[in-house]
């Protein structure tokens, strides 16, 4: 619960830093918000001792739970969704890295391409991930 508040928190810091964009576009997430949203719950979520970015070994942590049952951790795959995110290869993911990839995300779930995640949009997205579990 305390997670969620901090979550809305962070989210709403993050729509303000954003007017000029807020008001211009249509009520919705915008890439920068939902940046900030997913950075600062992967990192609420996985960050064990509180660094500010992800060892190897949090994320692999992170992985072994997802894969528990479907899918299960095949090795190797692992090794290069991290090549991939660990842009910088110092073997940490920093935020930036992780805010990276949530605008990969981002870009996958914006189906109509205008730049803002509706919450259409956002639950056409866990939708699908529902249903690939
Ligand atoms: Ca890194
Ligand atoms: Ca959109």
């Amino acid at each position: 619960m305390k997670t969620f508040t901090t979550l809305v928190a962070a989210t709403a810091i993050a729509a303000c830093a954003v007017p000029a964009l807020a008001q211009t576009k249509p009520a919705g997430q915008t890439l920068a918000a939902f940046q900030a949203e997913r950075a600062g719950q992967m990192l609420a979520k996985l960050d064990a001792n509180k660094d500010g970015k992800l060892s190897k070994t949090e994320f692999e942590a992170m992985r072994q739970k997802k894969a528990d049952g479907a899918q299960g951790a095949k090795a190797g795959r692992g090794e290069r969704l991290w090549g991939r995110m660990d842009a910088d290869k110092d073997g940490f993911l920093s935020r930036a890295e992780l805010e990276a990839m949530a605008a990969k995300r981002f870009k996958r779930m914006d189906a109509d391409g205008d730049g803002v995640l509706t919450s259409a949009e956002r639950q056409a997205a866990a939708g699908k991930a529902k249903a690939a579990m």
